[in-house]
């Protein structure tokens, strides 16, 4: 296929993780040329997007520059835009509060301004990358069995506050303008690529780099012994659960969702909870290891070979806390035909190994 014939796919956040898998995933179908947004950093920031460098074309962009996001936007007239472009840490945004609405709301109105000012609006698609956070706790409040299309949402973080307002903006652009906009709701996904400070990430490389020393990667169960120099890992709330996905079946719901004939919002998610102290017990099981909790709350410790491995420390405790997520994607789906392939097991043993 010519150049002249493949889509342009404009991707904000293409450094992060989901911005990384996403081109991998266009670049497999052989028909994208894909633009990446990357932000001025005073260090390097492309090390999940260096081993593709030369197949896209990346430029300097900041999303909540508002001139710098039309700029974009009338030169390379995207056919698909993906905005994955945001403050993605919840904890951090009780800090953050207005730097993380002009990223993560006023960001994506952005686009969608230009969008319709540039009059685009039969041109280009675009994806917004909503989140499982907008619910808040609102499978406990209205006693739900899993979070659908329908589900209430109830944010409570400064993030989901400023999700839910890109989250509205979408589906009124898609309403009173005919763009064809549309919110992936994803639940929580995770992959070797994830930030360090998130709790997946942070326990593997805890368990690898901190607790763990293992001799051969291929055989982690028989080759495994305790570190000379191992530190406890500190974390937050034990029991909140999460429905945690790989970030490669995400990227895959994602374009499938673009791809749709008529704009819709989807949800994406494995449909299985899993607590952060399973997630932890897992962790150490794929090591060969085993841990035993005693105590409770603050006092609450586990322990591996009867020694204080992991100290729940409430510096990772949030102001508000969202106890309980999981989705239902029953309608992506029937309707996409999406079908995630990893299990929480698979993506911890990818975590592992390429952590
Ligand atoms: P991530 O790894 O934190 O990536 C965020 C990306 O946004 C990075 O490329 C980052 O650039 C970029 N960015 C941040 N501020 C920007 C700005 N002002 N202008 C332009 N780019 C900016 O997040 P992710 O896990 O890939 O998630 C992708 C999107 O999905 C995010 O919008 C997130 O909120 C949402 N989401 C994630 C999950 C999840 O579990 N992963 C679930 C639901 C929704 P740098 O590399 O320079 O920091
Ligand atoms: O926390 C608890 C924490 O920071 C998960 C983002 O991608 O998914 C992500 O947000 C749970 C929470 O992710 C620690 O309190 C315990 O209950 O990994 P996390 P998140 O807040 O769910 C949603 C869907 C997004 O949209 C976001 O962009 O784990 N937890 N101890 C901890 N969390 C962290 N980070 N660190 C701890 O030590």
């Amino acid at each position: 296929m010519s150049s002249i014939d493949k889509k342009v796919a404009l991707i904000f956040g293409i450094t992060g993780q989901d911005g990384s898998y996403l081109s991998e995933y266009l670049l497999s179908l052989h028909n994208y040329k894909i633009i990446g947004i990357m932000r001025r950093s005073s260090s390097f920031n492309t090390g999940k997007i260096d081993h593709i460098r030369n197949k896209i074309e990346l430029v300097y962009g900041d999303i909540s520059d508002t001139a710098c996001v039309f700029e974009l936007i009338s030169k390379y007239q995207p056919d698909e835009i993906y905005n994955l472009a945001a403050q993605s840490h919840v904890a951090i945004s009780f800090q953050l509060e207005k730097y993380t609405m002009d990223v993560d709301a006023l960001g994506p109105l952005n686009i969608l301004q230009a969008i319709r000012l540039l009059g685009l609006k039969d041109k280009c698609k675009v994806y917004q990358a909503s989140t499982s956070e907008l619910y808040g706790n609102t499978l406990n409040t209205h006693h739900l069995t899993s979070l659908d299309e329908h589900s209430p949402m109830n944010p409570v973080s400064p993030y989901a506050i400023a999700k839910l307002y890109a989250y509205h903006m979408v589906r009124h652009y898609r309403d009173a303008f005919g763009i064809f906009a549309v919110n992936g709701i994803l639940q929580n996904h995770e992959s070797s690529r994830r930030g360090d400070n998130f709790v997946t990430k942070k326990i593997v490389l805890w368990a690898k780099y901190k607790w763990f020393s293992t001799f051969q990667n291929k055989d982690i169960k028989n080759n495994t012994t305790l570190r000379g120099d191992r530190e406890p890992l500190h974390i937050g709330k034990l029991d909140s659960s999460r429905d945690w996905s790989h970030a490669k079946d995400m990227v895959k719901g994602m374009w499938l969702i673009l791809q749709s004939s008529t704009p819709e919002d989807y949800v994406l998610g494995s449909g299985v909870r899993t607590t952060v102290r399973t997630f932890i017990e897992k962790v150490i099981k794929a090591f060969g290891f085993t841990v035993e909790w005693k105590g409770s709350g603050l006092d609450e410790k586990g322990y591996i070979q009867n020694e204080v491995a992991i100290i729940v420390d409430s510096r990772y405790y949030r102001p508000n806390e969202l106890s309980d997520l999981v989705g239902n994607p029953e309608k992506a789906k029937t309707k996409l035909g999406w079908k995630p392939e990893y299990t929480i097991d698979t993506l911890i043993e990818e975590m592992i190994e390429n952590s």
